[in-house]
């Protein structure tokens, strides 16, 4: 009836566990009784769960990303801290088979469930605001996408309390993620969840691909393009080429334990280093799908909080695509010492150098965009120039690890560990919290409490070096990745440096958690609240709609007449909002449940096959067609907007920038 499920896999022995699951509780009867007791769960489902509005999808990201985000770290500090405790012959509190766990979760959940989801959410905020678009092109899958992730993210965290987790990375190499070497549900675990939320990133893919081609203003030509857009444009590309790369590795692997077959085993002809090619040729375009979209963040504020255009437009759309194209002939980089010749390796190596040119181009013109500029040192801009000097050292360490014969020596150990969180927290994630910063005011309506945001860079940005200093000299010294506990005296004291590193970056999170607090709280105090819609005096066409946006975000669709549209409109006296009309009735599409029951039944598929509950899965499976089947065959999925609504919007608007501008 149950499969392989019973009693024995809940972890009532595990204390770490059992305290985490009765937090969690707390949290969850506390948040669900407040939503009850202020009677707003209609208001949710119908406003937000159902809701195929790009702004409302984007705040939603933003949530599942920073829930994350609390997981991953939680996985990180527990990590730390038993490396900080584990030495000369104390085992520390973490047994390996759960740290295994631990490491493995964190990768698994910090790129797919954290970095890629709030990606995903910038997408969604910024890209139709700024191609001039009332929404992506497929609102529906878009929704979809949203709900795939979240279960997906979900099934991950439920395997916290119900078996384990996958023991083998955040990858699951094989031989090791094999049947034979981990016959639990684990791996199992890893495999649905990644697939599941795959799909959703696949969709999201080719929704913004096909937005960004089909749906630009009128006049938007390719290069009138703003930056952010090219890099979303740029990682839709690769995630729509990498992606099914990934999908195809994983399903091989399940084949394998689901259905005894061989691709990757040790026996029957089975082949790990395709395995390895096939997840890394996926893997590292992966890690430029993360860091491109960073890279367009900062070219939208740098020029905003410098006060001059963008320099070298042109050379930065041509250096995102170059480095979008170079991203699929490195991957070998990650298994130099794996058996591939020197002939193969140099390729691979130099290839890894050549990348480094379109990206030091990227830095040098956010520099020249600041020379000379008038900057202002809002905590967006923090970190941003936190950015450029973490992100610069992480670069380099990476050409230094591009050198076959030094990667033979550093492969594996923690100086690759210190290399790629060097550009990921450096990079990848100072980029989102800098976009984060930059567009609350258009998501929500008020500024980001300042004070706090500059809190929360200074732990992070110490917090970081004082965290992966240690790591890049313990590398150098020998110690290797995915060690439970050791007992080399020379080692200990840099581990207790990082950890103080992890506990900075803890209070760096609590300092961020509090500016979301506090901005929220503080948000009707005047200069917090948005009233024009363009709090920074900026470029792009984003800051010419009311903050938030109304549903239909451009009531006249703008004629687009010059790169940053407008700021060209503010220098010129253009009004972007063509403000008084004629406005006509605006065709939206309506909300809708199917999304989040397509997401339903695919958790209760994947549960059902990882715990080898035949008939859950088949009921799932039959549950996902059939809503599609209903979802297509529904003809009432869309409304008009009555033109005097508009105008009444429009108006009101209208008059709190005149308002504002009397003041
Ligand atoms: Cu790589």
């Amino acid at each position: 009836m149950l499969g392989r499920l019973s009693f024995a896999d809940i972890p009532v022995d595990v204390p770490i566990l059992v305290g985490t699951f009765l937090g969690v509780a707390v949290i969850g009867i506390t948040v669900l009784g407040l939503i009850t007791y202020y009677g707003k769960w209609g208001y949710l489902w119908k406003e937000w769960f159902t809701s195929v509005d790009h702004k409302r999808l984007a705040v939603m990201y933003v949530v599942v990303g920073l829930l994350a985000l609390a997981r991953g770290f939680a996985d990180a500090i527990m990590m730390r801290t038993q490396l900080a405790l584990a030495y000369a012959g104390n085992p520390g509190y973490l047994p390996p088979h759960h740290y295994d766990q631990i490491f493995s979760a964190h990768g698994t959940i910090m790129i797919f469930f954290m970095a890629m989801v709030i990606m995903t959410a910038l997408f969604n905020l910024v890209v139709p605001l700024q191609i001039g678009a009332r929404d992506v092109a497929f609102p529906f899958l878009n929704n979809l996408s949203f709900w795939m992730t979240t279960v997906a993210f979900v099934l991950i965290n439920v395997s916290l309390f119900i078996g384990e987790f996958s023991q083998c990375g955040w990858l699951a190499y094989p031989p090791l993620s094999e049947a034979q070497f981990s016959p639990g549900v684990g791996v199992d675990y890893y495999i649905l969840a990644v697939q599941i939320s795959g799909v959703g990133t696949l969709l999201t893919g080719v929704n913004f691909f096909v937005t960004i081609v089909k749906m630009r203003a009128p006049g938007m030509t390719w290069m009138k393009l703003p930056v952010f857009c090219w890099t979303a444009l740029c990682a839709c590309v690769l995630i729509m080429v990498a992606f099914p790369v990934l999908t195809v590795a994983v399903a091989l692997l399940g084949l394998d334990r689901f259905l005894g077959m061989h691709f990757f085993t040790n026996d029957g002809g089975g082949n790990q280093m395709l395995y390895l090619d096939l997840i890394w040729a996926w893997g590292h375009p992966e890690v430029y799908i993360l860091i491109i979209p960073a890279f367009g963040v900062f070219s939208e504020v740098v020029p905003t909080f410098s006060e001059k255009p963008l320099f070298g437009y042109a050379t930065m759309v041509y250096a995102t695509c170059a480095i979008m194209v170079l991203s699929f002939l490195v991957w070998v980089h990650h298994f130099f010492t794996m058996g591939a010749g020197a002939d193969v390796n140099a390729f691979f190596g130099i290839m890894t150098m050549i990348i480094s040119i379109p990206t030091g181009v990227k830095l040098f013109n956010w520099m020249f965009t600041m020379y000379k500029g008038r900057v202002e040192f809002h905590a967006t801009m923090y970190w941003a120039i936190g950015f450029m000097i973490t992100f610069s050292i992480g670069g380099m360490t990476g050409v230094m690890m591009a050198i076959p014969a030094a990667d033979f020596v550093l492969h594996n150990s923690l100086f690759l560990i210190a290399h790629f969180h060097n550009v990921i927290i450096g990079g990848v994630y100072f980029g989102y919290v800098c976009g984060m910063n930059f567009w609350a005011p258009k998501a929500l309506g008020f500024k980001f409490n300042e004070a706090w945001g500059k809190r929360a860079f200074w732990c992070w940005f110490i917090g970081f070096y004082f965290a992966f200093v240690p790591l890049y000299v313990l590398g150098f010294d020998g110690m290797t990745r995915r060690m439970n506990h050791y007992d080399n005296p020379n080692w200990y004291p840099w581990l207790l440096v990082a950890e103080v590193g992890a506990v900075m970056i803890f209070f760096g999170i609590v300092c961020q958690v509090t500016q979301i607090y506090v901005s929220i709280r503080d948000r009707n105090l005047p200069g917090n609240v948005d009233v024009t819609g363009d709090p920074w005096n900026a470029r792009s066409l984003e800051w010419s709609t009311s903050s938030p946006p109304p549903p239909y975000n451009f009531a006249i669709i703008p004629h687009i007449h010059e790169l940053d549209a407008f700021m060209h409109d503010k220098e010129n006296g253009i009004d972007t909002r063509h403000a008084g009309g004629p406005y006509a009735p605006i065709h939206m599409p309506k909300n809708t449940a199917a999304g989040f029951f397509i997401g339903a039944f695919s958790f209760t598929l994947g549960f059902g096959l990882i715990w080898y509950i035949w008939w859950l899965a088949a009921i799932s499976l039959v549950g996902v067609i059939a809503t599609v089947i209903a979802r297509s065959a529904n003809h009432d999925v869309d409304y008009y907007i009555p033109a005097e609504e508009v105008a009444r919007i429009e108006n009101e608007h209208s008059r709190k920038l005149m308002a504002q501008a009397a003041e």
